[in-house]
């Protein structure tokens, strides 16, 4: 019988892109676990819910019995995209960040511990390492120094993960990436915010001084990267995931305004982000050297694609600019 994954958070941006990806080039049975908050939409894996290998399951990984209910079936492999994902909402609000991203993390461990399943692979990022000054890049053996919540409870996670690898010998396996692009992500992160708002004529709110550095990588890659981590990342081990495209946020926001053909006059500075995290770069020659890990997306081609899927989707964003994300826009920058 074809193996079985668990994909938790799999109806969000980058679990959506993976599910897909997965299907299109295995025979693994995939059983997808999200709650359904704000950021998960089933819309975004309408087209392959009638396909007999996957599974959808409405459930908290914050609720030890959801997990144990989806744990009622054999599941060999854990691939834990489930997350409070966005660092201003954990700025405004924590409380749902140390829930999901820690304590949904120790229940999937738990559960994972009980059932002897065969890899566990924890979706961490490069913000648990805080913020670089103008040179160098994060290493797996970079001192953690998160500096948000977000990023404190994404650290949290990843220390217990790999507890259980230590104390229980769990095949635990940690991957951390950059920023990612593309197709499906919620208006609410720098890419599809600047893009929907550009394309309705609103305002594009860069922070601070606009000069703050991010390293770039299409999700794709970022997919493909995961696929290679969980075939073939040695346990114990942490992989750092990037596409080496470091971009200042104003020459992101330029970039889509040039790709759009619209004003310039659309930018506003507006007041920064507490904690900013100056700079991001990754590192990706461990997983380049050991796993064969290549980028395949050009960054121009890859945000010409994302671009142009808003503009040919645009009822899929217009259907969550509405209502809670009205009031969630309002409080994040109406009087900013
Ligand atoms: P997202 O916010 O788009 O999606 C998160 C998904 O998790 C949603 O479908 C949501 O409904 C689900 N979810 C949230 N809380 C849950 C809970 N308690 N139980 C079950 N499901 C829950 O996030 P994303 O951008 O797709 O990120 C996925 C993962 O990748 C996260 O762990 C994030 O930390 C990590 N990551 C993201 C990036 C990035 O640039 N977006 C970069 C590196 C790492
Ligand atoms: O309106 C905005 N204006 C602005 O200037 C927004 C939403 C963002 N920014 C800036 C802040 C950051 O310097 O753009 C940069 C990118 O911001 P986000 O898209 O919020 O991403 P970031 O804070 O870098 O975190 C992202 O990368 C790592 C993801 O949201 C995380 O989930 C991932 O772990």
């Amino acid at each position: 019988m074809a193996e079985t994954i668990l994909v938790t958070g799999g109806c969000g941006f980058i679990g959506t892109n993976f599910v897909r990806h997965m299907l299109e080039r295995y025979d693994y049975t995939i059983v997808n676990l999200d709650k359904l908050t704000y950021a998960g939409n089933l819309e975004n894996l309408e087209d392959v819910a009638g396909d007999g290998r996957y599974t959808f399951v409405r459930g908290d990984i914050a609720s030890m019995a959801d997990v144990e209910g989806v744990f009622e079936r054999p599941i060999d492999i854990v691939v834990n995209f489930a997350a409070e994902s966005h660092v201003d909402r954990s700025i405004m609000d924590p409380d749902a960040f140390i829930r999901t991203n820690i304590n949904g993390t120790f229940n999937l461990l738990e559960l994972a511990r009980k059932k002897g399943v065969g890899r566990f692979v924890q979706v961490s990022t490069d913000e648990v390492y805080g913020s670089l000054g103008e040179s160098g890049a994060f290493r797996e053996d970079t001192p953690l120094s998160p500096n948000s919540p977000y990023s404190a409870s994404k650290t949290a996670a990843d220390i217990l993960a790999m507890a259980y690898f230590k104390t229980y010998g769990m095949p635990v396996v940690i991957t951390r990436c950059s920023n990612n692009y593309g197709p499906y992500q919620f208006p609410e992160k720098l890419i599809p915010l600047m893009i929907t708002n550009a394309l309705a004529d609103k305002e594009l709110p860069v922070y601070g001084d606009g000069l703050n550095v991010r390293d770039w990588i299409h999700v794709k890659d970022h997919c493909a990267a995961i696929d290679l981590v969980v075939h073939k990342g040695e346990e114990g081990n942490v992989y750092n995931i990037g596409a080496s495209n470091e971009r200042t946020n104003i020459d992101i926001v330029e970039l889509v305004l040039d790709i759009l053909g619209k004003p310039r006059s659309l930018i506003r500075y507006v007041t920064d982000r507490p904690g900013h995290d100056r700079r991001y770069a990754i590192d990706s020659g461990k997983i380049t050297e050991r796993l064969g890990y290549r980028p395949s997306v050009a960054f121009s081609e890859g945000m010409r694609g994302t671009v142009d899927w808003y503009v040919r989707n645009r009822g899929w964003w217009e259907r969550i600019k509405t209502g809670a994300y009205l009031d969630y826009y309002e409080k994040m920058y109406g009087k900013r």
